[in-house]
């Protein structure tokens, strides 16, 4: 039986679906207008949802977060270097690589695990192009002085927001930082469209070229300009997302109660070390990372599996660094990230979604507290 099926298993992440009711409602008119992809209604309706919930005017929808990234990267013409941190999902490097550009790595900061400004300066050569850092969990970046620094080398700022939808420091949204950012709409996000993602971006030429990279570069019924893919998001996918976006403030305040219950239970225990929101930040709580130091009496890999035989399926968000994918194999040495490969070592995702019990939260924390040394 695969882990999906066992009954008792307790996943990393589960999806949150609006009401049946409610999704069946919103799709109803699709079976009158039969239109179900390339740019309808639902999609409208989704991107204009979205811009009054972000405070942003400029917004792209896709199919999902990855092709956003590849497309905002085409879209803005980049060629060259960009600065971006191993420290993340597959899709940030990838995406970097598959637009003909040459990723340089940053190192990470020890308490949030976004890319430390500090040691910037120091990458820029006169190949660089852009800055891509990472809002890793939904813990936002120094964007101040990532900004500062980019302002004065003239570099670009692409932001990958994939865990970032719904975080705002100072009532200011994730979306509004940098020249863009991407997010991801996947099934096991805060808010999801089943798959998909968009861009939000402060240049408004840029939506024209967005959108119709996204179906095929097709600027006509008779005109094709540019070599553009298919990353359309579909009707279904909007319906989804806008139910979702109705329920989207109480799915934060339930992850809320999840994240304090599994910190109040977990801040004292030696050799543990937590990821806690920064004091003007409203986090999403989309993860909740744990890292286990050399002073907890266990490995990483031994709480995984002692939670694995009580059917409690963590993950190593994020190990191996994408630095040392078999697919880069001789082009990166992380060795120069060493910050990032410490917590790439070290870290675990615990389950965390809107629904999970107090009761399941207290089971895997007595599981954590019972492996290690106790009280630091
Ligand atoms: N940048 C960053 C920093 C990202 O983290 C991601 C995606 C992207 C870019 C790219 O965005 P997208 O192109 O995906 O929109 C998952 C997600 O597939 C991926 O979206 C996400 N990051 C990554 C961190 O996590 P996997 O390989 O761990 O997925 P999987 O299938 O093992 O699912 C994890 C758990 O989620 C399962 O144990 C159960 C639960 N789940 C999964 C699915 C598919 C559900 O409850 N419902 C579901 O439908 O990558």
């Amino acid at each position: 039986m695969s882990v999906q099926h066992e009954q008792r298993a307790i996943l990393v992440a589960r999806s949150s679906l609006p009401p049946l009711d409610e999704y069946v409602d919103e799709i109803r008119s699709i079976w009158q207008t039969h239109w179900l992809t390339n740019m309808g209604q639902k999609h409208a309706q989704l991107e204009s949802d979205l811009r009054s919930y972000l405070g942003v005017n400029g917004i792209a929808l896709f199919v999902n977060g990855h092709l956003a990234l590849e497309c905002v990267l085409e879209a803005m013409q980049l060629e060259g270097e960009v600065i971006t941190t191993p420290f993340t999902f597959a899709s940030t490097t990838h995406a970097i690589v598959r637009k003909g550009l040459a990723p340089v790595f940053a190192d990470v900061r020890a308490d949030d695990y976004t890319m430390d400004p500090s040691g910037l300066e120091a990458l820029i050569t006169p190949r660089t192009c852009a800055i891509l850092p990472v809002h890793v969990y939904g813990n936002l970046c120094d964007v101040d002085a990532i900004q500062e620094v980019a302002d004065r080398h003239g570099l670009v700022v692409i932001y990958d927001a994939a865990h970032a939808f719904g975080v705002t420091r100072d009532g200011v949204s994730s979306a509004a930082f940098g020249d863009a950012s991407m997010f991801s709409f996947h099934a096991t996000k805060v808010f999801n469209t089943i798959e998909g993602g968009a861009v939000c971006f402060c240049d408004p030429s840029l939506k024209e070229r967005l959108d119709q990279w996204k179906n095929f570069g097709i600027t006509g019924l008779e005109s094709v300009e540019y070599v553009g893919g298919n990353a359309k998001m579909n009707e279904f996918s909007a319906a989804m997302g806008i139910c979702n976006l109705r329920h989207l403030d109480a799915e934060i305040a339930r992850r809320r109660l999840v994240a304090e219950r599994y910190w109040e239970r977990l801040e004292a225990a030696r050799g543990l070390r937590l990821c806690l929101p920064g004091p003007r930040v409203h986090h999403n709580y989309a993860y909740l990372p744990v890292v286990f130091e050399d002073d907890y009496g266990a490995s990483r890999d031994q709480a995984r599996d002692a939670l694995a035989r009580q059917h409690i399926y963590s993950r190593k968000y994020f190990y191996p660094l994408t630095s040392d994918f078999e697919c880069y194999r001789g082009r990166f040495d992380s060795r120069e990230t060493p910050v990032a490969r410490w917590v790439a070592e070290r870290v675990l995702a615990l389950p965390i979604y809107a629904d999970l019990a107090l009761e399941d939260v207290d089971r895997i924390c007595d599981i954590l507290l019972g492996l290690g040394r106790g009280s630091a």
